[in-house]
């Protein structure tokens, strides 16, 4: 079949790009490529640079430990090599979105989704069009998991046992990984989970204690660069003329101002990032989960300071007034409800900067 006549089903995982995201968008891709017809393409897009992959060693360690051949994805910097304008005009592209539901920029203006998996709130209604599988539940592997399954019960004769053990093993880990630190009766819904981990646990064939390993290795910074630190886990929003920029980092903000912290290289990753705030989310989960805010004002932003000072009187935060960093746009503050993720500080954030307009 000529190249030109081809369809393309391209899978985006969030553009953070923890392991939920790199593992839903990769085990949707092999199930849908299990269906493709001659001369029907699937990749899976992991939104960084190739370049990047090094800063997601526990994804690596995963996909590397459960045999998978990573032929399918394609990195952000590859992107262009699909020519997805043109399969637009042509009507033979879809794209499918796991772990968020409002489109990441590098695909925004495509406006080709056909489906959704994902675990999180709707903020902007997706199209009636599209087929949607959004549900409360601690990881959105869970919902890929029951997808899974359907196939195993409904063809499995399309699913070799050799890539069934794969995804298996894949989704079993991740689940884990994802939900193990939440409560019951907390914001999510867990009850999906743990029956999917149940079912999962009779298909893998990698010892459940690999979990250990890959937890130290997530948690494995030793080569870290603090832009490193900043690029990991970042996402990016806009909101009217305000861009910032949130970056989840597992490590104090003591420890992160005593060994990392240079001023003139945040002000570089914001402009580079094209940002006037940033926010650094600190995240630890020994000896008990405790969360922090950092917030980083661009040299040229306009100063926010009724957003800090409604910032300051909020319920969730704590300025904290004796790190001894020096800089007048920059404060510190400690979450008084850690167990608020970026998914639910992120739209909280965005209304204190609204109603400082209003
Ligand atoms: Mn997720």
């Amino acid at each position: 079949m000529p190249e030109e006549t081809k369809k393309l089903t391209l899978i985006s995982g969030n553009s953070s790009g923890d392991l939920d995201s790199l593992i839903s968008s990769y085990v949707m891709g092999v199930l849908r490529s299990l269906n493709n017809c001659d001369g029907e393409k699937t990749r899976v897009l992991f939104h960084f640079p190739r370049e990047e992959w090094r800063l997601h060693p526990e994804a690596k360690l995963l996909f590397t430990r459960c045999g998978s051949e990573l032929k399918i994805i394609l990195f952000l910097d590859e992107l262009t090599d699909l020519n997805l304008h043109h399969m637009k005009q042509e009507k033979k592209l879809n794209i499918i979105m796991t772990d968020h539901n409002y489109p990441e920029q590098a695909l925004r203006e495509l406006n080709s989704t056909t489906e959704i998996i994902d675990h999180h709130q709707i903020i902007i209604p997706p199209d009636e069009s599209i087929s949607c599988t959004i549900f409360n539940t601690g990881s959105c592997c869970t919902l890929v998991a029951e997808k899974f399954f359907s196939i195993l019960e409904n063809r499995s004769e399309s699913i070799g046992n050799s890539l069934k053990v794969e995804l298996a093993n894949l989704l079993y880990f991740t689940i884990h990984i994802d939900t193990d630190h939440l409560e019951e009766g907390g914001q999510y819904d867990l009850e999906r989970d743990r029956s999917a981990l149940k079912k999962l646990r009779k298909l893998i064939s990698i010892d459940p204690s690999f979990l250990n390993q890959l937890i130290v290795e997530k948690n494995n910074y030793s080569s870290f660069s603090m832009e490193d630190y900043l690029r990991k886990d970042y996402k990016s929003w806009k909101w009217e003329n305000i861009s910032y920029g949130i970056s989840s980092v597992h490590i104090s903000i003591d420890s992160f101002t005593r060994e990392h912290l240079e001023i003139n290289r945040i002000n570089s990753f914001m402009k580079k990032k094209e940002i006037d705030i940033l926010f650094m989310m600190h995240s630890l989960k020994r000896p008990i989960l405790m969360r922090e805010l950092s917030v980083f004002f661009s040299e040229k932003a306009v100063p926010y300071e009724d957003f800090i000072k409604r910032l300051k009187c909020s319920e969730l935060f704590s300025q904290m007034t004796d790190v001894p960093v020096e800089g007048n746009n920059i404060y510190f503050f400690s979450q008084l409800e850690p167990k608020l993720s970026r998914k639910k500080i992120q739209p909280y954030l965005e209304q204190l900067m609204k109603s400082q307009k209003e």
